[in-house]
Formats: C-alpha cells, structure tokens, sequence
C-alpha cells in the first residue's frame, strides 16, 4: 500500500546541515568570549546528545564549567541566529532523491512533514535556501524539538507529527539519518529509511526498514508499493 505521509528529519537527511550548525555555535561561543572550539572528531561525539541547547548543557559538564541555563538559552538563541543567516548566505543543497522523491510524493497527494529536533526557525531558514519558501508551503506539518518535552531518541516528535497528520504510523514512512533519529521514529512505530550521513555513517542502523546511501534509488512509490529496497 502506498504510504499516506512521507516524514522527514532535517538535520543530516533532508541536507548536510551540521558542519553550518557547528559553525554557528563555534561562532556564538567566541562572541561570547569562551575560548571553545568544537572541531569536527567532537562535534561527532557530541551529536550523540540531540538538540543544541542539550549539547551545551552536556560540555558544560564534561569540562566542568557550569553555566546557568539562562545564559546556555541565550547562547544557543545567538546560535540559531547566525545558523539562519550563514544558511541565507550558504549553499546547502539537499541530499541526492530528496527533491524527487518529495515532488513524487506530492504529485500522488502523499503529505510531507517534519519531524526535526531543531527548531522551528531552523527549518523556516532551511525552507527559505533551498525554496524559496516558507516551511508550511514545503510541509503540511512540521513538529519540531522545541515543541515537546523529550527529544529523540524520545518517541514524542515523531508522535507529535503523527497527531498533526491525524495518521496512524503504519500509514507513514520516517526518513533518518541517525541512530537517536532511528529510534525516535521506531518507538513511535514507523518503518524507518535511513541515509547515514557525514556525523553519522558508522552507526548502529539494526531496526531499519531500509538502509541505503542516500535516497537516489529509493522508489517507494513504484508499483504502488512500499517495498525495502535492499
Ligand atoms: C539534529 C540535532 C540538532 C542540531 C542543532 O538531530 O541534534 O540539535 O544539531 O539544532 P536530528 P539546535 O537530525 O536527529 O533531529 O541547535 O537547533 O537544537
Ligand atoms: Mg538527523
């Protein structure tokens, strides 16, 4: 049966967002005079804690340095500022079999939503680059990290779009591109695609419906069927 909904994460699926994520923060912390680097090999393991605010939160522990969270939500609000102006100014371009399969999608009146720990205002930024667009022309819905009480690998995102569609998960298909993604979007019960990309090829896939390199030669619409293609 042809799926009713198609729902994607953003970050690292839909584009290769997290090396201007990790620019961003690099850039709000030394504004912020805190002589922090995060270079690429950390930034992998600190990916491991979703969601930026958390991720702050975590190395402020690692290397012993509390900040107060008033000071960690003003830092990570001067983050999501610069993602979306580096993001306005940048060329990211979405990953291969994204905007086929989404056009496909949408000729067939099957809904695309997004189901992102970022923040909303990161995918507006994403929607703007690449469409020209707002996010709610692009989506029919959107549920994104800050609107819920737990982020992925919690189920509650993945859920949270679920609701807005009104579907139930074996109506939809979930589209990752990480081990935490994975698991948000099984624990909410959908068969879930996964692309690995740049931060997280090497990862523990076990659970996924499909696992392929990228989404150049997923066809889930051919046949009229939703069939693994490996
Ligand atoms: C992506 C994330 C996000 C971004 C930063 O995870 O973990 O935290 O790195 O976004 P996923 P914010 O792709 O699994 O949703 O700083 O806006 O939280
Ligand atoms: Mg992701």
């Amino acid at each position: 049966m042809s799926p009713a909904a198609l729902i994607f994460d953003v970050d690292g699926t839909l584009a290769e967002t997290e090396e201007l994520h990790r620019a961003a923060f690099n850039a709000a912390f030394a504004d912020a005079g805190l002589g922090w680097h995060w270079t690429r090999d950390l930034y992998r393991r600190l990916l491991k804690v979703t969601g930026g605010k958390e991720r702050i939160a975590a190395w402020c522990v690692e290397i012993r340095t509390p900040l107060p969270p008033a000071r960690i939500a003003a830092l990570h609000a001067d983050k999501t500022r610069r993602y979306s102006g580096m993001m306005a100014t940048g060329r990211i371009a979405l990953r291969p079999g994204v905007a086929r399969l989404m056009a496909e999608a949408r000729t067939r009146g099957v809904a695309l939503a997004v189901a992102t720990t970022t923040t909303r205002a990161n995918v507006e930024a994403l929607t703007r680059a690449v469409w020209s667009a707002t996010a709610a022309e692009i989506f029919e819905v959107v549920a994104a990290g800050d609107e819920v009480a737990a982020k992925k690998p919690a189920p509650d995102v993945y859920r949270l779009a679920l609701e807005r569609l009104g579907i139930a998960a074996d109506a939809a298909l979930a589209f990752e591109d990480s081990r935490n993604g994975l698991l948000s979007a099984r624990g909410a019960g959908l068969r879930t695609i996964v692309t690995p990309s740049v931060y997280t090829s090497g990862e523990d896939f076990s659970g996924a419906f499909v696992l392929l390199p990228d989404l150049a030669d997923y066809h889930p619409f051919a046949a009229g069927k939703v069939v693994p293609a490996s």
